[in-house]
C-alpha cells in the first residue's frame, strides 16, 4: 500500500453516511488528520468544540453558501474511527451532499470506499473483527431476533468467548511446549489431562459450531429451497405458495432451467423462496447448467422443500435426489408428496418407502394444482406455511452463543480440524504444538485475521457506503 492508495491510514476520508435519495437531512462524515482543518474551512469558522452541535453555514470556493448544517466533531481517539472525525449534517436530498464531498475534495478529503470507516475503527482498536462484522449485519438485518443477536456480537460476547478458548489452548501448548524443552515426551497423566482438555474444548466449539451452521438464516436470512425430479410440481408450489403464476409450468419434464427466487412472507417473516430447474442426467448443455444451479442452492438452503410424485412409482432420479439430501446436513428437510390429487392408496411410491430418509418423517401430501378428487380439489398452503413457521419459530427461540457469519463458521471449523489432527499427535510434541498453534490461530481470526490484509479489503468492501 503506497500513500498515494486512497485507503492508505494518512488519507483523509470523506463519505455520505446516509441513504442516497429524498430525505430530511444527510450526513457527510470526514474522518483522518485533515478532518477538523477542511471542515473549519468549509464553514469559515475558527474552531468546533468537540461533542457540541454547531449550526453554521458550509460556503463553496466562491464563498456562496451551499447549506445550513449542523457540525459535530469528535476528537480523535475518542470517535467511531479513533481518528478525528468531523460530522455535516445538512439538508438531504441528492445534491447538497454531494457538493459539499467535492468542495471536501478540492480541500484535500479522499473519497471513502465502501467499509473504510469501520476498517479504520478496526486498525485504531475500536473494535475487534467480530465487533465489526456485528455492525455490517445489523446494518443489513431484517428481523428483531437477528438484531439481539448481533449486538450481544457487538458489546463482545463472542469476543470474550475466543479470548476465554485462546487462553485455554494456551494453557495447553505451555504444558507441551515446557515437556520438549526438558523430557521430549509427556507424562501419561499429562497426557490424559491434556487429550481431557482438548475434548472438552473440541466439544464446545463444535456445539457453537453446528448451532450456528443451523441457524445461519436467522442473520443471513432463511432460504428455502423447492428441490425434485423434472415435472414433479416445483414450479406449480412455487406459484401456489407465491399466489400468483411467478414461474411457468407445463407437462414437459425440464421446462424451468433457471434459478427463479422471490421473496416470501412467513409468518411476519421475510424468507427467499427458490425454484430450481428439474433434478436428473441431462445431456442438454443449458439444462445442465441449470441442474448444477440446483445444486448450488440445495448448498445454500436452510430449509429444502423436497418434492416427490405421489401418483406415480419412485424413480432412480427420486433415489438420487434422497441419497443428495441424506448427505447435507444443513438445512431442515420437509418432504412433500405432489399430485395427491391423482395418487391411489395403493401409489407404488407409497409402497416402496424404504429409503431411510422417506422414513425418517412422515411426508406431508399436497397438490398444487386443481385436482379431481374433492379434498385436493384446492390447495392449501396454509399447512406448508405452518411446519415453516414452528421451523423459524424454533430457530428464533435459541439464545445461546451464536457466530453470525461464514467466515466466522469457517475459523471455528479450522479450529476443530486442528484440534482433531492435535489429538492424534499427542506422541509428537512438536507436531502436537503445531496443531495447536493452528488452532489459535484460527479461532483468533474471528477477532484478529491479520495475516490476510486482501481479505480484510474485501470484508470490509462488503460494507456499506459511508460506515
Ligand atoms: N394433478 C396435478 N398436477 C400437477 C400438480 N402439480 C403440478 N402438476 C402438473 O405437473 C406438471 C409439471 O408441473 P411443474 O410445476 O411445471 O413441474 P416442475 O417440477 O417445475 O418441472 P420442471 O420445471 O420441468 O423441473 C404440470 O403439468 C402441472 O400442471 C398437482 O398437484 N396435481
Ligand atoms: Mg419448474
Amino acid at each position: 500500500m503506497t500513500s498515494n492508495d486512497s485507503n492508505h491510514p494518512s488519507k483523509t476520508i470523506i463519505g455520505i453516511s446516509t441513504p442516497v435519495g429524498t430525505g430530511a437531512i444527510c450526513i457527510v462524515r470526514i474522518s483522518g488528520k485533515q478532518a477538523l482543518p477542511i471542515t473549519l474551512s468549509l464553514s469559515k469558522r475558527d474552531f468546533l468544540k468537540p461533542r457540541y452541535a454547531t449550526l453554521s453555514f458550509i460556503y463553496d470556493e466562491a464563498n456562496r453558501p451551499i447549506d445550513e448544517a449542523i457540525l459535530l466533531y469528535f476528537k480523535a481517539p475518542h470517535s467511531y474511527s479513533g481518528e478525528d472525525i468531523c460530522e455535516i449534517q445538512c439538508h438531504g436530498g441528492v445534491l447538497i451532499g454531494k457538493t459539499i464531498i467535492q468542495r471536501a475534495l478540492d480541500l484535500g478529503a479522499t473519497l471513502a470506499r465502501p467499509g473504510e470507516f469501520t476498517k479504520r475503527a478496526f486498525l485504531n482498536g475500536k473494535l475487534d473483527f467480530a465487533q465489526a462484522q456485528a455492525i455490517c449485519a445489523l446494518i443489513n438485518s431484517q428481523s428483531t431476533h437477528a438484531n439481539e443477536i448481533l449486538l450481544r456480537q457487538l458489546r463482545g460476547e463472542l469476543s470474550e468467548f475466543v479470548a476465554q478458548v485462546r487462553a485455554e489452548l494456551i494453557e495447553i501448548l505451555a504444558y507441551s511446549e515446557v515437556s520438549i524443552d526438558y523430557s521430549e515426551e509427556l507424562e501419561s497423566s499429562t497426557s490424559m489431562l491434556l487429550s481431557q482438555k482438548l475434548l472438552a474444548l473440541r466439544h464446545k466449539l463444535a456445539v457453537l459450531h453446528e448451532d450456528s451452521k443451523h441457524r445461519q438464516g436467522v442473520i443471513e436470512g432463511f432460504r428455502i429451497c423447492i428441490i425434485g425430479k423434472p415435472n414433479v410440481g416445483k414450479s406449480s408450489l412455487l406459484n401456489a405458495l407465491l399466489a400468483s403464476p411467478r414461474a411457468i409450468t407445463s407437462s414437459i419434464p425440464g421446462t424451468t432451467r433457471d434459478i427463479i427466487e422471490e421473496s416470501l412472507s412467513v409468518g411476519g417473516q421475510i424468507v427467499r423462496l427458490v425454484d430450481t430447474a428439474g433434478i436428473r442426467d441431462s445431456y442438454d448443455e443449458i439444462e445442465q447448467i441449470g441442474i448444477q444451479r440446483s445444486y448450488l442452492m440445495l448448498d445454500s438452503a436452510n430449509i429444502i422443500l423436497a418434492l416427490f410424485d405421489s401418483s406415480a412409482p419412485l424413480t432412480s432420479e427420486d433415489r438420487t435426489i434422497l441419497d443428495i439430501l441424506s448427505a447435507q446436513r444443513k438445512a431442515h428437510i420437509l418432504l412433500l408428496l405432489t399430485k395427491a390429487d391423482i395418487s391411489r392408496d395403493s401409489s407404488p411410491l407409497l409402497e416402496d418407502f424404504s429409503h431411510p430418509l422417506l422414513l425418517s418423517q412422515k411426508p406431508l401430501k399436497i397438490s398444487a394444482t386443481h385436482g379431481k378428487q374433492e379434498e385436493f380439489s384446492e390447495f392449501n398452503p396454509q399447512q406448508i406455511f405452518t411446519l415453516l413457521e414452528e421451523f423459524l419459530s424454533t430457530q428464533h427461540s435459541f439464545d445461546g452463543l451464536m457466530l453470525t457469519s461464514s467466515f466466522q463458521i469457517g475459523c471455528v471449523k479450522r479450529a476443530l480440524d486442528s484440534i482433531d489432527l492435535a489429538r492424534t499427535k499427542l506422541e509428537e510434541l512438536e507436531l502436537f504444538s503445531f496443531h495447536i498453534n493452528e488452532c489459535i490461530n484460527a479461532i483468533c481470526a474471528i477477532t484478529e485475521p491479520f495475516e490476510h490484509s486482501q481479505m480484510l479489503d474485501k470484508m470490509f468492501s462488503e460494507f456499506c457506503l459511508g460506515k
